[in-house]
């Protein structure tokens, strides 16, 4: 990073003291643009930098709500409406423990630029709640959401704001915020939340779309080295929504996964992970991994466990921000390990990323590699505008166009400014370019 741009991201620190996930994201892109300023001095001299890195707007309130019991609980709630040149506010809610304004800053500014990437007219933001589902009835669950809907609806809109799901936030919730979202508007604005249920407006593919989209980007990485995803022994983090469709599809191309794993522990089933188990135990049941082996007989769990230790081909973080480190990224590497694409945002650790570029590997960040989630939540908001519904195919045929695309562009980037078959480069400068030229049109804003 240059002398000018360091000083920038020292200011940007000292504005954001205490939000170190936040100031990892911007580091990250700071670090890639060096070459975009150098040519676009123009750039800097409207301050498109500071800018960027500076919310439109930020909300954080009280959620007051009571358990099953009648226990009065207080959580806080969060939205960060990060980026609106390109269109409204878009990207997901968290629900978890850990949630706190660094972490929704991160996952708001990453989404400004992952949102660019897929050509389509959404803006940046994130929000959720240090609320934690687990172990929560749905009823509990239902009145959170209320309570957290009746003071963010007043800043929501299809044209000003649209939220979607992440960690914690599935179906059952999206629901819940929606109803109570109705209720509030008198409006049936379809396009105000995205991820909905298909029985009120949700679209075909939005639930597998992340998953999907990162076995598309991963399908496309071994092209790019000749190569496919046939026979590779492939290993996937977390057990959730975007966990468990990258294991479908990565399945579907002809990969072989062999571990997943949850905050608990780490699942190895050498026969490759069986889906019909892995989805009845997250997604009904809602149990820890653990339980897999039940139904598994040959499968081995191990608590805590070390996931990235266990030799692969490719390997595909889907879990949380930070979750492979340094060491795991030598351990993939002395593995075998040569592609490896970020189904989660920011999960690698800049240690990590730094041993993946400088040996070679192809290694796809987030907002690259999972933005088929947000497209798709794109595609609902268009399917809802025109009040239509897609077909699956007609539908996945869209995704698998659009992954291909991004992943094309940001090598073509890459190789235009100097750094061949670097995606962090090429998604960091194909999506600022595009931030930065709305801006630009739009005045001082
Ligand atoms: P889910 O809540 O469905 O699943 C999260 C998974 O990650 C669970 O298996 C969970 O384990 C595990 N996990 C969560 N937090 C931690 C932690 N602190 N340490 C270890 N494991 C953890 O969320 P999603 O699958 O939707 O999200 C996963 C990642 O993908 C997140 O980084 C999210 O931001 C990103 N993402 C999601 C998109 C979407 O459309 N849903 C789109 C693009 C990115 P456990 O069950 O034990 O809690
Ligand atoms: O991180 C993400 O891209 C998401 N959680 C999905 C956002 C969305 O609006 O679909």
């Amino acid at each position: 990073m240059d002398e000018t741009l360091e000083s920038t991201l020292w200011n940007i620190q000292q504005r954001n003291l205490g939000e170190p996930e936040f100031i990892q994201s911007v580091k990250e892109v700071l670090a890639s643009v060096g070459p975009l300023l150098a040519k676009y001095p123009k750039f800097a001299e409207q301050k498109i930098i500071e800018r960027i890195c500076e919310p439109e707007r930020q909300l954080i309130f009280r959620v007051p709500w009571q358990d099953d019991r009648g226990e009065v609980h207080i959580n806080r709630g969060f939205r960060v409406q990060f980026n609106s040149a390109l269109g409204p506010f878009k990207g997901g809610l968290r629900f978890h423990s850990s949630v706190n304004l660094s972490i929704v800053k991160f996952l708001g500014f990453e989404q400004i630029f992952k949102n660019a990437l897929t050509g389509m007219p959404i803006g940046g933001g994130k929000g959720g709640s240090d609320f934690d589902p687990k172990g929560r009835s749905d009823d509990e669950v239902m009145r959170f959401c209320q309570s957290f809907m009746t003071e963010l609806s007043r800043h929501l809109g299809e044209y000003t704001d649209v939220p979607a799901g992440d960690i914690g936030v599935g179906k059952r919730e999206i629901g819940f915020l929606f109803g109570q979202y109705k209720r509030i508007s008198n409006r049936y604005e379809s396009s105000v939340l995205t991820g909905k249920g298909l029985g009120y407006g949700g679209a075909l593919v939005r639930t597998e779309a992340t998953g999907y989209g990162l076995g598309y980007f991963v399908q496309q990485m071994l092209a790019a080295r000749g190569e496919s995803l046939d026979g590779k022994t492939t290993l996937v983090s977390g057990a959730g929504n975007v966990a468990i469709h990258a294991i479908e599809k990565v399945t579907q191309l002809g990969g072989k996964v062999v571990a997943c794993s949850d905050s608990k522990g780490v699942v190895y089933d050498e026969a490759g992970i069986d889906l019909p188990t892995l989805k009845r135990i997250k997604e009904v049941e809602r149990l820890p991994i653990e339980s897999y082996c039940q139904s598994r007989k040959q499968a081995r769990y191990q608590a805590g466990g070390k996931l990235w230790e266990i030799e692969c081909d490719v390997a595909l973080p889907c879990a949380t921000q930070n979750e492979l480190t340094g060491k795991d990224a030598d351990a993939l590497l002395r593995g075998g390990c040569k592609v490896v694409a970020e189904g989660a945002n920011m999960p690698t650790a800049p240690e990590g990323i730094e041993r993946f570029i400088n040996a070679g590997i192809a290694y796809a960040p987030g907002k690259a590699a999972n933005a088929g989630g947000v497209a798709t939540s794109a595609l609902e908001m268009q399917q809802n505008a025109s009040r239509d519904a897609w077909s699956f195919e007609h539908t996945e045929g869209k995704l698998a166009h659009i992954m291909k695309d991004i992943h094309d562009r940001c090598l073509r980037t890459a190789d235009e400014f100097g750094a061949p078959g670097n995606y962090v480069q090429g998604a960091n400068i194909e999506a600022f370019t595009r931030v930065a030229g709305a801006m630009q049109s739009l005045g001082l804003i």
